[in-house]
């Protein structure tokens, strides 16, 4: 009991913090590895093999039964153990006592009945056989040497050696079955002292493994611990970050507008440059072609003044060329269009400033987040160390406070003592189970001694026999087996109570433990009784617990204790220890959380230093928005580019111009106009074919039109873009200078409850281990177990019990086989006299009554029986 004591205090005490529920992040905190709590190791395996004496076992425990059926009597036993504790008051209570000792009497009956006859036997036996001694020393009671002839005679003598040889052939098996049982005895309580020490090592390694399993949980802080302060070394990378994801959804949108924005600035250049440059293809094509069909029209039209057209047939030809003279003209003239060198000059000041590099640099800043919350953390850091070097500390103070090693120490020393002084009083136990052994077989030999008498007057009486003598001429083997059996009825008689003494002492308390300890041991309802409450003492209700923690409202039973621990269940839950000690309340992390709270609330982190776009890269963006391109006269360049080269075709044109002239009279003029329709003709080909055709001028036409469209695009919403993006900028610059602390308190409540979580598995553990794994207490049931299971009833009770029965029906045996040795040594041994026979073949004389009629006086044979005159003669 001492040392169950020393672990409820010793776990008790052992607390730590406990936790509040504080949401896990539990992919974080499942990597804390906080390992398996070193099992402590018990060997003793109490379980007992009796061996084929089982079966012994078994048939005196039907007997039992038979003897003593009623079930266990709970309350019967509750009431007179409540007696034994209360105060003998007064006699009032004289008719209960009664009331209760008829009861007590009623459920022994069985013990009783069989106890009071075996009383009988003791007292009578004893008196019987002096009668019976004095009867025979008067020649009375067969004591005389003679033998009356029976008809069935033979029959007779048959049936009593046969019944005698029966009953002794029982007895043997009773004399065996109690030898078996004193030697299985001696044999258990030799192996005893494996079973013990095995005990002793299993209290042993309680004792000091259970320390080591708390130092264990103590040390296992550090996993907890070093995780947490990893965490806080990589405060930059895990709230940095977190707070850069966070922000980041804001803030990367609108460097990525102002990208865009430089991107876009570049691609109005390059479309401003290839504008101009297209522009000036063009134009050099359209110039050229221009003066040509200008000095075309010219020469046509001197042509057309010459004198010879104002001829009657000729006129209305004329006249018809004439008016069509105005279509010999380029249709796009693309020296009409503005060129836009001015914006092309205003973006190329424009684009002087590195706007991508300024944005990369925002980037960067921002990149930079972890960086600098590690840099602005660095004091509070130091400061939540050290608050967890001191939970630690303050843990550590704590255990050591406690008064384990002395308490430790006292279990040991009791320990210590218990095994000296059953290594000191084992040997006397040996010793003294040396003389029990010694004793027991004395008995047993007193029943050898006396079926040897028996068995060897059979024997002899068998041998000695003949069918043609007559009682007074027998042989001496024969008488001498008489005589044995006379000898064993006297060694019967001598012994027989001293023998049914032990049986029945014996009987009355081995049978009395059995059915009282050990089988509702059995079946646990023995701990019905012992957990009754107020049983023992009638202010606590429960007696273990109020003997072990002077807290008798704690409803800790025999039975819940005793199979928890067979269960091999942490003593913390097996005795209720949360009742007096209740882990949870020293495991309460809640003040170091607030510690840790309060120093993870005062972090500040200023991210101004940030800057995601500076003034010059916002004034950038404004001047390129003042660029001017908004100003181009798109539709006219569109207009020019859709355009066809010529007004009209000019090979058909001069198709036209020689049919006219065929129609005039043949002369100077047509052969004029047929030379200026080849002239237009040539123009054409030299002109308008490569204009139309060469690669120069198509892609210079297409890339103006794509560029002319772009640009357009990007005149439409130039304003209302540079302002959106500038005014996003403008945005996630706010959120970071003024915004980002709920941001930023939002994410360090999150790592400050992933650190918190370590500290919080860790207490879960811990408590889980108390409870379930630290010092698991399966020692206790085994000593239970050893002591009543074991020792107790395997042992002593069923070897006690065997040898009763044993003993027993040999004792009883003994009255059926004194009467048929009597009878039988009747038949062996040699008479003085015998019937007179008038002739053998008739039927013999009656036997008189009295007197010496009909004796033959042995002189008369020359013989004397010389056992006639030794003491076991007469009997
Ligand atoms: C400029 O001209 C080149 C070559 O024709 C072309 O590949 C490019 O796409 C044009 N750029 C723009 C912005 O139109
Ligand atoms: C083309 O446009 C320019 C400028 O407006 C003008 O001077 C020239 O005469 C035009 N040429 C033609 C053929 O219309
Ligand atoms: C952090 O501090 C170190 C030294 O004080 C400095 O070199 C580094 O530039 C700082 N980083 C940031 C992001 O402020
Ligand atoms: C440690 O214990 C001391 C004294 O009991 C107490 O003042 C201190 O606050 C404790 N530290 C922590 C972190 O709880
Ligand atoms: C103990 O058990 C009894 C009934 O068995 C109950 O009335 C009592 O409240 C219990 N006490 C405690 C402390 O659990
Ligand atoms: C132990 O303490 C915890 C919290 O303090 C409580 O929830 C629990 O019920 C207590 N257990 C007992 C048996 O008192
Ligand atoms: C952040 O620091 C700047 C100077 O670096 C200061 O002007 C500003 O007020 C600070 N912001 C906060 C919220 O402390
Ligand atoms: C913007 O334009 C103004 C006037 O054209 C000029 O003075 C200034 O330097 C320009 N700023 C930037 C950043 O290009
Ligand atoms: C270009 O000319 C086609 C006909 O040749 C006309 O349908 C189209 O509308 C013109 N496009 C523009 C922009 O003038
Ligand atoms: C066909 C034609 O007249 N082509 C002339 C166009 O003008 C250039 C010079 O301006 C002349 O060299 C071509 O002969």
């Amino acid at each position: 009991m001492a040392w169950v004591l020393c672990f409820l205090l010793l776990l008790g005490l052992s607390g730590g913090p406990v936790s509040e529920g504080h949401s896990v992040h539990k992919t974080t905190v499942d990597t804390l590895d906080l390992g398996s709590l070193p099992a402590i190791n018990y060997e003793t395996n109490v379980h007992s093999e009796p061996g084929p004496i089982e079966i012994l076992f078994r048939i005196v425990k039907a007997f039992l039964f038979v003897v003593q059926p009623h079930p266990y009597p709970e309350d019967l036993i509750r009431k007179v153990i409540r007696l034994q504790f209360e105060d003998t008051k007064s006699d009032s209570q004289q008719p209960e006592h009664i009331v209760l000792a008829l009861k007590a009497a009623y459920y022994e009956i069985g013990f009783i009945i069989l106890a009071g006859l075996g009383l009988l036997f003791i007292f009578l036996l004893p008196l019987v056989g002096l009668c019976f001694c004095m009867c025979r020393c008067c020649n009375n009671c067969g004591g005389e040497m003679h033998q009356r002839q029976k008809k069935n005679g033979e029959c007779r003598r048959g049936c009593f050696a046969a019944s005698l040889l029966v009953v002794s052939l029982i007895m043997s098996l009773g004399v065996l079955c109690a030898f078996v049982a004193n030697q299985h005895l001696t044999t258990q309580v030799r192996g005893a002292r494996r079973l013990l020490n095995s005990n002793f090592k299993d209290m042993r390694a309680l004792l000091t493994d259970t320390p080591r399993q708390i130092d264990y949980l103590l040390n296992q802080y550090d996993a907890p611990k070093n995780k947490a302060l990893l965490d806080l070394n990589n405060i930059g990378p895990l709230l940095g970050g977190r707070v850069r994801n966070q922000l980041g959804k804001r803030v990367l949108p609108a460097l990525d507008a102002v990208l865009t924005m430089a991107g876009a600035i570049r691609e109005t250049r390059e479309a401003l440059e290839n504008v101009s440059a297209s522009l000036e293809i063009l134009q050099e094509g359209t110039t050229s072609l221009s003066a040509n069909l200008t000095d075309a029209k010219e020469n046509l039209r001197n042509t057309l003044s010459d004198a010879s057209c104002s001829m009657a047939q000729a006129t209305s030809t004329c006249n018809a060329i004439r008016n069509s003279l105005n279509q010999l003209s380029i249709n796009a003239n693309f020296s009409r269009l503005l060129p836009v060198t001015s914006q092309l000059a205003k973006v190329n000041e424009v684009l002087k400033i590195d706007l991508t590099s300024l944005v990369q640099q925002g980037y960067a800043a921002f990149n930079d987040t972890p960086d600098l919350v590690q840099n602005q953390t660095k004091n509070i850091l130091s400061d939540v160390k050290s608050v967890l070097d001191s939970i630690g500390t303050n843990i550590t103070i704590l255990i050591k406070k406690l008064p384990i090693q002395k308490i430790l120490t006292d279990s040991v020393i009791y320990l210590t003592q218990t095994e000296t002084y059953v290594e000191e009083y084992f040997p006397l136990v040996e010793q003294y189970d040396f003389y029990r052994w010694l004793g027991c077989l004395i008995i047993c030999c007193l029943l050898v001694l006396i079926l040897v008498f028996y068995y060897l007057g059979l024997l002899c009486g068998a041998c000695g026999y003949s069918k043609h003598t007559t009682p007074t001429n027998r042989g001496c083997v024969s008488n001498t087996g008489g005589n044995f059996l006379m000898a064993g009825v006297g060694f019967s008689f001598l012994f027989s109570w001293a023998l049914m003494i032990v049986v029945v002492f014996t009987f009355v308390l081995g049978g009395n433990v059995e059915k009282l300890v050990c089988e509702p041991f059995k079946e646990r309802t023995i701990f019905q009784v012992l957990d009754t409450p107020y049983l023992f003492n009638d202010q606590w209700s429960s007696f273990l617990s109020g003997r072990l923690f002077q807290k008798p409202d704690v409803n800790l039973t025999f039975e819940q204790v005793y199979s928890d621990c067979k269960e091999n269940k942490g003593i913390y839950t097996s005795l209720q220890l949360d009742k007096f000690y209740n882990i949870s309340n020293f495991l309460t992390i809640s003040q170091y959380t607030e510690d840790l709270t309060i120093k993870f609330e005062s972090i500040k982190i200023n991210l101004s230093s940030i800057v995601l776009l500076d003034e010059v890269g916002k004034e950038n963006l404004m001047n390129f928005s003042y660029s001017g391109i908004d100003g181009i006269d798109f539709a006219a360049y569109l207009a020019e580019v859709n355009k066809s080269i010529t007004k009209v075709d000019l090979l058909s044109f001069a198709n036209d111009l020689e049919a006219r002239a065929e129609q005039l009279p043949k002369g100077a003029l047509e052969n004029a106009l047929k030379g200026h329709a080849s002239n237009i003709r040539m123009i054409h080909h030299q002109h308008v074919i490569p204009m139309e055709q060469e690669m120069k001028y198509v892609k210079a036409r297409s890339t103006l039109n794509q560029s002319i469209r772009l640009l357009q695009k990007t005149a439409t919403e130039l304003m209302v873009k540079v302002n959106q993006v500038i005014s996003i900028v403008n945005a996630a610059q706010f959120l970071i200078n003024n915004n980002a602390s709920s941001v930023i308190i939002e994410e360090t409540k999150k790592y400050m409850n992933v650190i918190i979580g370590y500290f919080e598995r860790y207490i879960q553990w811990v408590k889980d281990s108390v409870t379930m794994d630290v010092a698991t207490c399966k020692p206790l049931a085994n000593i239970v177990d050893t002591a009543v299971e074991v020792f107790l009833c395997s042992y002593i009770t069923n070897s006690v019990n065997t040898f009763w029965f044993g003993l027993g029906a040999a004792t009883v045996f003994l009255i059926p086989a004194i009467i048929f040795a009597v009878k039988l040594s009747k038949f062996y041994r040699r008479m003085d006299s015998e019937d007179v026979y008038d002739d053998v073949e008739t039927i013999p004389m009656k036997n008189m009554e009295n007197g010496n009629y009909g004796y033959h006086k042995d002189h008369l044979y020359g013989l004397h029986n010389p056992v006639m005159t030794s003491a076991t003669g007469r009997w």
